[in-house]
């Protein structure tokens, strides 16, 4: 009869063992998704990863939860989140990006998908889950495993970690004036999650008409130059300050005066001026 490993022996199976793996897939897994994330800040500086976290489930959450599924013991790894992981993301459109990366990831399959994002529980809950096969090397060779990686706003995080702790407090019976509050507050950071989605839009679009303005302010002056290298100084001169009573205006007037210069040139360059 094999040897009793003191506390971690429960319904007969040693867990301490049994989860070594599930310990290597959660960290190996969040060096994974942390690089992903320092990846795309240097390469596109900006990153719809905020932060990673990831835990190996307790043994007594997942004796709980496989009897909630009607898992037997002797198939728990059947239980789909004893590994899991979670990106926190500023945005929700960040959300569908980080879900995109995930889908195209050769070192996992994605057996599930959950969209309680579009399809809140009744709780109030909101985030987007995946449930991955990952395969992981041991000194026994390859086993593969189940892992959750779940997508969050920071928002969708803040309640769902309150409404956590409070069902822990209350052993899943919530009072109902608590439980109406929490479903209050899940509105809230619904409306907080569009807000900012709001504000996202506005800063991308701040973005794109600075990066246009500073394209068409380059156009000008470059064809100011060959103006005054084909001897048209006055032109130039006459355009330039155009230019210099447009500059703070609209990027309309700047664009329909750098199509001006072109034209000019153009007509020069062909002898049709
Ligand atoms: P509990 O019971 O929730 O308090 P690092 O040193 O930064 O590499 P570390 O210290 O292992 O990593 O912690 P990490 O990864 O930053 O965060 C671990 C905590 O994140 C856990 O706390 C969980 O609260 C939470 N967490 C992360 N991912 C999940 C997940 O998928 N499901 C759940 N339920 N919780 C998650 P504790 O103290 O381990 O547990
Ligand atoms: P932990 O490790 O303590 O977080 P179902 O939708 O009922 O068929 P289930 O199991 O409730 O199935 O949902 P699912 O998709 O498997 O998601 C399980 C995990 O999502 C939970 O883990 C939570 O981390 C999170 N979750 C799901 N619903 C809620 C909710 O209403 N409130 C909060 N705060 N988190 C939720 P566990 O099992 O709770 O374990």
């Amino acid at each position: 009869m094999s040897q009793v490993k003191g506390a971690s022996r429960v319904y007969g199976r040693d867990w301490e063992t049994f989860l070594i793996p599930y310990e290597q897939a959660v960290e190996e897994l969040k060096v994974k998704l942390r690089s992903l994330r320092s990846e795309l800040k240097r390469k596109e500086e900006y990153t719809p990863i905020e932060f990673v976290t990831g835990r190996v489930k307790k043994v007594s959450s997942i004796i709980e939860k496989a009897k909630f599924l009607n898992i037997p013991l002797e198939e728990v790894e059947k239980v789909p989140d004893i590994a899991g992981l979670r990106i926190m993301c500023q945005f929700v459109e960040d959300m569908h990006r980080v879900a995109e990366h995930l889908r195209n990831r050769k070192d996992m399959v994605v057996v599930e998908e959950r969209d309680y994002v579009t399809n809140r529980k009744p709780s109030g809950y909101r985030s987007y889950h995946f449930i991955v096969s990952y395969p992981v090397q041991t000194a026994d060779g390859e086993l593969e495993l189940l892992a959750e990686i779940q997508i969050r706003t920071l928002a969708m995080n803040f309640w769902a970690t309150i409404e956590h702790s409070l069902n822990y407090k209350y052993r899943g019976n919530i009072p109902e004036k608590v439980r109406q509050r929490l479903v209050a507050a899940a509105e809230a950071s619904f409306h907080l999650d569009n807000e900012m989605s709001g504000i996202r839009e506005e800063i991308l679009e701040a973005q794109i008409l600075f990066e246009t303005k500073s394209n068409t302010v380059e156009d000008i002056l470059r064809n100011l130059e060959k103006l005054i290298v084909s001897g048209h100084v006055e032109m130039a001169a006459e355009f330039h300050q155009r230019f210099h009573d447009t500059q703070s205006e609209d990027i309309g007037k700047l664009q329909r005066l750098a199509e001006e210069i072109k034209d000019k040139l153009n007509q020069l360059h062909d002898g049709t001026s």
